[in-house]
């Protein structure tokens, strides 16, 4: 059974598309080649075989997709596949040494749940006569496996529900290069709700990251709920935010996404955004004392003046139960506790303060990320920061139709701002390097790449989704296309930064001071999560923007059947 298994050692690394069929993998995965021999013939009398109990759940998963995407009514066995002639699907995990997996290289960076990145590996070989393998060592791997398989079936199904699907003869050995993939999701400037982020949840599983940060407070709304404190939420969560969206999840709701999360393979690290970001908090509890003595309006989307004074008991007795609570319901590894812009707060209350977080942090027993700024306070090696300005100058002339948007923006805002921003700046150029001093593990989100709150530059197939882009990513950003986006090879991407050494992983992050609903999130999201996933999972020096367009290209057949309701660039050729 199998034999040609031994042969894939000998696998060239490829991230082609094209052979027979449609090889359509996004992420690219580390080794892949299409094998001779013609198409392998799903039906619907093929039988999915599963090794063991605890890969039924994932059997039955793949038998329904199967059934929904494709109209085949696969049916689920444990056993060989000997009992399954006319070759069909097997998911095997295996204890057993498998070369193709063994040669891969190690996975690069942290595990949000400290697991062992190998455990993602997996192998995949479609023949002609046989059919489908999947062989892990760890059920992570096998759902891994999975997922790529559902790819090949979505860019091979020829639009006939219940037709023989064939699937390109082809042997994968793959794994990650980073063991952090996530994307960071805010949920305070625009409120999701638990269905809403589940779907969030099924997309990231679709691109392989293991994953989804929190952003759960800002000024515009505290999302969690915390015992002890109601008024967080009754108060911060409800806040009125320009008719969008509010609310908060409960810690029934917030548990119950953990949970979905985890069966996914996905750890939520969690965010409370402080010391700054707290205008929400303080709406909620106005006996805090503010440690800013500033009174200007920032007139900046999303932004506001006012932090946490490290000096005050009784903020940081709520600091502290914040923290305890959220240990309790995060079995992740990592609290991410903020830190970023601290408009107007004091550099040594600024240190004292976030020292003193991550302080709490540990002693629940959990570790730290904070975003690039902490890296000015006491980081201890192995503590994360999440690196994250890395801004692209707009050009004046992407300016949107008719409109002077991005300068009027501009315009507004107050001078002593202005120089407050410039001062952030040239404090900001030194962070990595204070980071890499401390030795802390950098997870790299650069904006320019990773934020995909950037407005659109390309049309889109579609005219009306055309207009949309003109009040869709802060406008005051570049306008840059998808394939702008896509150019960074996070090996690459900083001559001080050594990737394999210093780099935790990679992050996508969606900001939503322009969304209104998860139909404008969706739009943001598509297509351009696809391509981040591969800066955190794929050899990116073997990709290429005109390959990966023709491998995304079958994708959207799986954004219209989750309902996704991307942003249809004119770059790619949606078939
Ligand atoms: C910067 S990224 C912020 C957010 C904004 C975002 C807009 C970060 C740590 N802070 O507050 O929403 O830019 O892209």
């Amino acid at each position: 059974m199998f034999a040609l298994l031994c042969g894939l050692g000998l696998l060239t690394a490829c991230a082609e598309s094209g052979g027979p069929g449609t090889i359509n993998l996004v992420p690219a995965p580390t080794q892949s080649a299409p094998t001779a021999g013609a198409s392998f013939a799903l039906k619907g009398n093929s039988v999915i075989n599963y090794s063991h109990d605890a890969t039924r759940t994932m059997a039955l998963q793949l038998a329904d997709f199967a059934e929904r995407y494709a109209g085949l009514r696969l049916s689920v066995a444990d056993g060989p596949t000997s009992e399954n002639p006319g070759g069909g699907i097997f998911l095997a995990l295996t204890t057993r040494e498998n070369p193709a997996l063994a040669q891969l290289p190690t996975a690069y960076g942290v595990s949000a749940k400290d697991g062992d990145p190998s455990d993602e590996r997996y192998a995949l070989t479609i023949d002609t006569r046989e059919g489908v393998l999947i062989e892990a060592s760890a059920a992570e791997g096998l759902f891994r496996g999975i997922t790529s398989l559902k790819q090949l079936m979505v860019g091979n199904f020829e639009g006939q529900p219940g037709a023989t699907l064939y699937l390109p003869a082809l042997q994968v050995a793959d794994g990650p290069r980073f063991a952090w993939r996530g994307l960071s999701l805010d949920v305070c400037r625009c409120f999701f709700t638990v269905d809403q982020v589940k779907q969030v949840i099924d997309l990231l599983a679709y691109y392989k990251f293991n994953v989804l940060h929190m952003h759960l407070t800002d000024n515009e709304g505290w999302r969690i709920e915390i015992e002890g404190y109601p008024k967080l939420t009754e108060v911060g969560g409800t806040l009125d935010n320009e008719g969008k969206p509010v609310g908060f999840y409960t810690k029934a709701q917030y548990q119950e996404l953990v949970a979905y999360a985890a069966e996914r393979f996905i750890t939520i690290v969690p965010e409370i955004d402080l010391p700054g970001h707290t205008k929400a908090l303080f709406a909620a509890y106005p006996d805090l004392r503010d440690a800013t003595r500033m009174n200007i309006d920032l007139n900046m989307s999303g932004q506001a003046i006012g932090a946490l004074d490290v000096d005050d008991p009784k903020a940081m007795a709520l600091v502290e139960r914040v923290i305890t609570e959220l240990a309790e319901m995060t079995p992740g590894s990592y609290i991410h506790i903020g830190g970023d812009e601290t408009w107007g707060l004091a550099e040594d209350k600024y240190v004292r303060f976030v020292d003193k977080a991550r302080q709490m942090v540990k002693e629940k027993g959990k570790k730290v990320v904070g975003w690039q700024e902490s890296a000015r306070t006491h980081l201890e090696p192995g503590d994360v920061m999440q690196y994250w300005v890395h801004y692209k100058q707009p050009d004046p002339a992407d300016r949107p139709a008719n409109s002077d948007t991005a300068s009027e923006t501009r315009a507004e805002i107050p001078q002593e701002v202005r120089e407050m921003m410039a001062e952030m700046f040239k404090k900001n150029a030194a962070d990595m390097g204070l980071g890499l001093e401390k030795q802390a593990k950098i997870i790299l989100s650069p904006s320019a790449f990773c934020y995909l709150d950037h407005p659109y530059k390309e049309a889109s197939r579609d005219s009306l989704q055309s207009d949309r882009r003109f009040s869709l990513g802060l406008q005051t950003y570049a306008r840059q296309t998808i394939a702008d986006m896509y150019a960074w090879d996070p090996m690459t991407f900083n001559e001080r930064l050594d990737a394999s050494q210093h780099v935790a992983g990679v992050e996508a992050a969606i900001w939503c001071e322009t969304i209104r609903s998860f139909d404008d999130l969706q739009f943001l999201l598509l297509p351009r999560l696809a391509g981040v996933s591969e800066k955190g999972w794929s050899a990116v020096e073997k990709t290429g923007w005109e390959e990966y367009r023709e491998r995304l290209a079958t994708h959207a057949r799986l954004w219209d059947f989750l309902g996704w309701d991307f942003y249809q660039s004119s770059l790619v050729d949606w078939r």
